[in-house]
């Protein structure tokens, strides 16, 4: 594979270009317009804390079905290798916990939905008072669906492969005329951080931070580049949904997928968890901040207090790990345990799910 040194960190999905895309989408005017969906996000806490919505139909007990128990540890997290966000490598002990086997599914995230009634972001239609100047005709929901073009293109212009689709949701992940049937047991797509974060509060549990993702990731491995080992296809056997081919207009399939995967398709890692690596990018809970790792607690570090991504100073964002389908060993390499990448709150994607992790005593 190429070396990730040789992968420049512009080269990533940088979902904050995907907002300014959504931004010309809107509102019509320059790239680099930055759409805010934060009264949206309140919205979103309204509803949560609507008596006989969510809180009051919160799971009470705790349910470790179809999760793994993680054994408490140290580990090196990071990479020399990789971004320069991945550095420096340092030792970083978490607690144990129990964590999802696989990405939320549609099918779980329906029961969710169908227990409270809940509305995802990319549902909501976007409030006029935050698009002052806005013509309302201009502002409907919608999400951030993966396009391929035609022939070969630039890795320096997202606008080539993502296009904001109104009608785009969790229900009908292509658009209006999509829908998730026979999709059942694949990943839950186009839920932003605050969807993720009301689901698991549902669940009655939470999602993991950057260092708990990365910790179960390696599956007990020491600094392996990826989550099953040393070598990317050991035995000519793809052990992830990746990208096989030249991105984003070409996709040889090797692997079977060119979207998103049943859950549990390809195998787990050592500690029991499916697609760690790959099928869709997970939310974790830490605001992102490329310097963190220089000053992070060596226990159970939380994540930075404040967010700041270089590449797009005014907009804060939350940690995605993993990887997705759209990753190649030509681009993003997001799928080694490493890689970092970062996507504002609001923002849902055709990429995009999460799992959960809860504390609680270990099994038996
Ligand atoms: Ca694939
Ligand atoms: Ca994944």
């Amino acid at each position: 594979m190429s070396s990730p040194e040789k992968t420049p960190d512009k080269n990533q999905v940088s979902t904050g270009k995907i907002i300014a895309i959504i931004a010309v989408v809107l509102v019509g005017v320059v790239a680099g317009t930055m759409l805010s969906m934060r009264a949206a996000d309140k919205d979103a806490k309204k509803q949560f804390e609507r008596p006989g919505a969510l809180g009051h139909e919160m799971r009470s007990t705790l349910n470790t079905n179809n999760m793994v128990w993680v054994p408490g540890g140290t580990f090196f997290m990071g990479s020399e290798n990789g971004q320069e966000d991945e550095k420096p490598v340092h030792e970083v002990a978490v607690d144990g916990f129990w964590m999802d086997k696989t990405e939320v599914t549609n099918e779980e995230f329906d029961k969710f939905v169908r227990a409270t009634r809940y509305v995802t972001v990319a549902e909501r239609k976007p409030d006029p008072k935050d698009f002052p100047g806005v013509p309302t005709e201009n502002l409907v929901a919608g999400s951030v669906v993966f396009t391929p073009p035609p022939g070969e293109v630039s890795l320096e212009n997202h606008f080539a492969w993502w296009s904001y689709v109104p009608g785009a949701n969790w229900r009908h992940p292509q658009g209006p005329a999509s829908d998730i049937k026979g999709l059942e047991r694949h990943p839950v797509v186009h839920v932003c951080w605050d969807d993720a974060a009301a689901y698991a509060k549902w669940a009655g549990k939470r999602l993991p931070t950057e260092a708990e993702w990365e910790y179960a990731s390696r599956g007990g491995l020491d600094r392996k580049p990826f989550s099953w080992g040393e070598e990317k296809v050991p035995g000519g056997q793809w052990q992830a949904n990746i990208w096989q081919g030249q991105f984003p207009n070409e996709n040889k399939l090797e692997d079977g997928f060119r979207q998103s995967s049943p859950v549990r398709t390809f195998p787990s890692n050592r500690y029991g968890l499916f697609d760690m690596a790959g099928n869709v990018w997970e939310w974790c809970a830490d605001w992102y901040r490329p310097d963190y790792y220089a000053n992070s607690p060596a226990k159970n570090p939380p994540g930075p207090n404040d967010s700041f991504d270089p590449n797009e100073p005014g907009t804060a964002k939350r940690v995605t790990r993993g990887g997705s389908y759209l990753c190649s060993d030509l681009y993003c390499t997001g799928y080694r345990p490493s890689a970092r990448m970062k996507t504002s709150p609001d923002t849902g994607l055709s990429h995009t799910g999460f799992r959960c992790v809860v504390k609680g005593p270990p099994p038996g």
